[in-house]
């Protein structure tokens, strides 16, 4: 077989279980061997919002979580979520195409492991055939054992390149790191409160029964924050995004246990929480993943509202307004948000959200 699909069909073997991408010729037979291995694939609206759902994916499984991208640009655009997950030495593992070194004049041309080594990710790479299931497994085994974020470039000639590939040729796996807080920190930590209704994982509310519920005051972001709190099901897992705001999900949203709070804000940008709030959502499908997010940072990731729609994963949003439009000036007194949407799309069953069957 071709070094690409020997690559697949590798980390299939290692243990990958889920893929987050989107697919060009330089990733897609990479991808599909992982498909055809076993692994389920989140096919994502953009590299950025992949790269963040497999950061939560691989924070709240501990699993190795791979991240497939084409050469180029399709690395340059995930380069904000890859540095997310380095600073918060996520077991996740990138494979992406590669232009080989003879082809400087091809567009999609970058010196990707110079490109990555500087934000602090790990360059890896599959020389040749002789060497594709050793280079692969070591790459998979420092994402696990080094907890770091590793990208693994495929390139393209390489790629191309016959193999003999057997699924005895790959070698044992070590374990899997569970994420966790040490046994100091839950002997000494605060209790986490446990409030809410249980509603196993479906969005229990809507806007008027918010709104409802809470008369006076509502557009108070503390005020509707705990009446949130007590409306939706305990089981759930928080999302907080960077913002003026964000304080008040950490706050005023209880979470049942350490699974229950994802923080994506290692590189504090803005713009993660909608694609973390998926990623976690497909790791924890028994829960209701809910992603706060004000309305600047819930408008650079929109893309993903797709894929959170065309998963129907059991989630909820809910976002403030800043009433300006220009920036705010240094001396002016701040406004305080506005809440403006409370939105949750049909819930569908929890636990099985539905994959794309193939990457597009
Ligand atoms: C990628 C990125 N660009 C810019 C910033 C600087 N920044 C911090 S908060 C903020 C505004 C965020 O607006 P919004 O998401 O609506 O939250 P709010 O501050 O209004 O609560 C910006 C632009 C950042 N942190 N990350
Ligand atoms: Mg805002």
């Amino acid at each position: 077989m071709k070094v690409a699909e020997a690559v697949g069909r590798t980390l299939g073997e290692l243990g990958v279980r889920r893929v987050f991408g989107v697919v060009g010729s330089g990733n897609f037979h990479v991808t599909n061997a992982l498909i055809d291995a076993g692994a389920r694939f989140v096919a994502a609206r953009h590299e950025h919002g992949a790269a963040v759902m497999a950061d939560a994916y691989a924070r709240l499984t501990g699993e190795v979580t791979v991240v497939s991208l084409h050469q180029g640009c399709g690395l340059t655009n995930a380069l904000t979520g890859i540095t997310e997950a380095v600073k918060s030495r996520s077991p996740v593992l990138v494979v992406t195409g590669d232009t080989p070194p003879t082809q400087t004049t091809s567009n999609f041309w970058i010196e990707q492991a110079a490109v990555v080594g500087a934000l602090g990710a790990t360059p890896e790479r599959v020389h040749g055939a002789r060497t594709a299931v050793a280079d692969t497994a070591r790459a998979f085994s420092r994402a696990l054992l080094e907890r770091r974020t590793v990208v693994l470039n495929l390139p393209l000639d390489v790629q191309k390149e016959e193999v003999d590939w057997r699924p005895g040729a790959v070698p044992a796996v070590p374990r899997r790191v569970l994420p966790g807080p040490s046994p100091d920190a839950a002997a000494s930590g605060l209790p986490l409160r446990a409030g809410g209704r249980e509603t196993h994982g479906r969005p229990a509310v809507a806007g008027r029964a918010v709104r409802g519920h809470l008369g006076r005051g509502a557009h108070r972001p503390r005020t509707l924050t705990i009446a949130l709190d007590g409306l939706l099901p305990s089981r759930r897992v928080v999302v907080p995004a960077g913002g003026n705001f964000n304080g008040y999900p950490a706050m005023f949203f209880d979470v049942p246990d350490a699974q229950g709070f994802c923080l994506p804000l290692a590189f504090q940008s803005i713009g993660m929480a909608l694609a973390a709030a998926i990623g976690a959502a497909v790791a924890l499908p028994d829960r209701i993943a809910v992603a706060a997010i004000g309305d600047g940072g819930f408008l650079m990731c929109l893309a993903e509202l797709d894929t959170a729609v065309r998963l129907s994963l059991p989630w909820s949003s809910w976002s403030t307004t800043t009433p300006r439009t220009a920036p705010r000036s240094t001396t002016s007194r701040p406004r305080e948000p506005r809440w403006a949407r409370w939105s949750s799309p049909t819930p569908t069953s929890p636990g099985s959200p539905a994959d794309s069957a193939a990457p597009g």
